[in-house]
């Protein structure tokens, strides 16, 4: 298998982690560009990915790109019935979190950071203070939902993790961390499922370390 993957993407985390999770990590040729410096900007991936975006796995004679699938097909194909249940209720369940969260809870989420982090960590200017207000009404709105499902389950499907809490909480760490000004004040149920997920060991080896060194 060969992954074209960056640091400090949330995106590139969840699939890294899920090979992890797997034991596959190890079977991997990893190609980590600098998307800054433009390293994606290159034929090897526009071949297996002509969006250029990562992160973009090869497998065999498939490409692989959008994190989401990506990560349901390598557990499917690892026989994962635990990390990734195949019975059509729980499958259900799995592919819409997977919609929810791509579509609305981290996309709130990530307008935020775009502000709070990623401008201020590529030099792209100051935050916007009126697009945070909004954005922060909008991640509201779904971490109400979020918080109220997590009562009573220590992960997004009961008691033990999935692959749905890789792709749910995608922008664990950068949530957590103060800088981001992510405002999850009334939404305990979300940090204390964040800090459980930094915990997993799958999860924990592909923390963002650089970003928060960077916001430091
Ligand atoms: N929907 C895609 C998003 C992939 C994506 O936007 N990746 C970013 C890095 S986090 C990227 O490659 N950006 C480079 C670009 O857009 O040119 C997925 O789930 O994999």
């Amino acid at each position: 298998m060969k992954l074209f993957t960056a640091d400090i993407s949330p995106n590139c985390r969840r699939v890294e982690a899920v090979l992890h999770h797997l034991g596959l990590f190890d079977e991997v040729e990893v190609h980590r560009l600098n998307m800054m410096a433009g390293e994606h900007q290159r034929d090897d991936l526009k071949a297996a990915n002509p969006n250029l975006k990562v992160p973009t796995l090869v497998v065999g004679d498939m490409n692989l790109w959008e994190a989401n699938p990506t990560m349901i097909y390598l557990s499917d194909r690892a026989g994962a019935e635990a990390f990734c249940p195949t019975d059509a209720k729980s499958r259900f369940e799995i592919l819409r979190w997977m919609s929810w969260e791509v579509q609305h809870y981290n996309q709130a989420a990530r307008d935020i950071a775009w502000e709070t982090m990623v401008k201020p960590l590529f030099g792209l200017g100051e935050p916007d203070e009126t697009r945070i207000e909004a954005a922060s009404e909008n991640f509201h709105r779904f971490a109400a939902v979020l918080d109220a499902h997590l009562e009573g389950r220590a992960y997004m499907l009961g008691d033990r993790v999935t692959v749905t809490d890789f792709a749910v909480g995608a922008l664990s760490a950068l949530a957590l961390n103060p800088q981001s000004r992510m405002p999850l004040e009334g939404h305990a149920n979300i940090i204390a499922w964040y800090q459980r997920l930094e915990a997993v060991p799958s999860w924990a080896m592909t923390a963002p370390a650089r970003l928060m060194e960077a916001a430091e």
